[in-house]
């Protein structure tokens, strides 16, 4: 039945009429400037660059394992949004393609019971999950993966509420046993690694359990007291990609002063490492005793000036938490120190 523009019949939907289909059309336009303006409102809120785009997200890590878990996450993210877009492509064409014609009487053909049709999306979302236990699974075990012979291993042992790290393969001068960095209430331990070198830790607590985490890394371990009573894997390996300081902290609550069991860990070019071990072993003529981490790092800076500073002798990225309760200030970091 044909109306007059502007009104309708009762029982037929008003923007059947040319006049609703305009108001229909009108709002749809008003809405449009509102989507795209809350879409770039989003990516702008988002505060992420062009350059984290590839990384959808992840942190930027500096070790060959937290790349290949960033190519593992990127890829993930990729597959998901293509099977996205081709799950919404599906359902807006059949939104459309079926949908009620225009002066047709009836609905569309209803359909069930496609036997190779349920057949196919039953199968199609498990080889989706084989596929991504798949690289789930060889990104852990690239991760995970020990090469029987290690460039450099250290001993990293926590106890409240300090680390001390050992260079397994080390004696000092005169006094013998390995080198060690020892953390105290006045100075973070300092672990200087060389980049592009597999480098095995071997974790053990004293006390209680710990938890040795450099944010950098992307990755951490519990440290367990007597880990082989403890049936824990207490060993693994990484290879530091670049230089520079990067911060290490113990990821347990292991007790009062837990948020002070900070490190660092200083990646520097191979040439300044060894130097740095040789000095470590070798006794100060300043002082008659083997050189301390400070000594050594101020002396390798002197001898390689293009160390900066990674050759500072104090940590860079922490500072020693002030463990007097009476002292109401908040700490401040070491002179040198950010
Ligand atoms: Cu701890």
């Amino acid at each position: 039945m044909r109306t007059r523009r502007g009104t309708t019949a009762p029982g037929r939907c008003p923007f059947r009429t040319r006049e609703g289909a305009r108001v229909a059309r009108s709002r749809g336009a008003r809405r449009w400037p509102l989507a795209v303006a809350l879409v770039v409102a989003g990516l702008l809120a988002s505060g992420c660059s062009s350059t984290d785009l590839p990384r959808f997200g992840w942190p930027e890590g500096v070790t060959e394992q937290a790349r290949r878990m960033q190519g593992f996450w990127s890829w993930s993210v990729i597959a998901a949004l293509a099977i996205g877009v081709l799950v919404w492509a599906l359902m807006f064409w059949s939104f459309f393609a079926y949908r009620k014609k225009k002066n047709s009487p009836t609905y569309p053909k209803q359909t069930k019971e496609n036997l190779p049709l349920e057949l196919v999306y039953t199968a199609v979302p498990l080889v989706m999950v084989a596929v991504l236990f798949y690289f789930t699974v060889t990104t852990e075990n690239f991760v995970l993966k020990k090469d029987a012979q290690a460039d450099v291993t250290v001993d990293v042992v926590a106890q409240k509420w300090a680390w001390d790290f050992g260079y397994q393969g080390t004696v000092v001068e005169n006094v013998g046993g390995e080198v060690h960095t020892i953390g105290t209430s006045d100075e973070v331990p300092i672990l200087v690694l060389p980049v592009g070198k597999t480098i095995e830790y071997h974790l053990e607590s004293q006390d209680v359990i710990h938890s040795f985490w450099v944010p950098d890394f992307l990755f951490k371990r519990d440290v367990f007291p007597d880990p082989e009573a403890n049936a824990t894997d207490n060993v693994f390996q990484n290879k530091i990609e670049r230089t520079g300081a990067f911060v290490g902290r113990c990821a347990e609550l292991c007790g009062t002063y837990h948020s002070a069991m900070n490190f660092e860990v200083r990646a520097v070019p191979e040439n300044i490492y060894n130097r740095y071990i040789e000095l470590r072993q070798q006794v100060d003529q300043a002082t008659g005793a083997p050189y301390t981490a400070a000594a050594a790092l101020i002396q390798v800076g002197s001898e390689f000036p293009e160390c900066g500073d990674l050759c500072a002798e104090r940590s860079t990225t922490t500072y020693p938490l002030d463990p007097d309760r009476e002292a109401k200030a908040a700490s401040q970091p070491q002179a040198g120190g950010s």
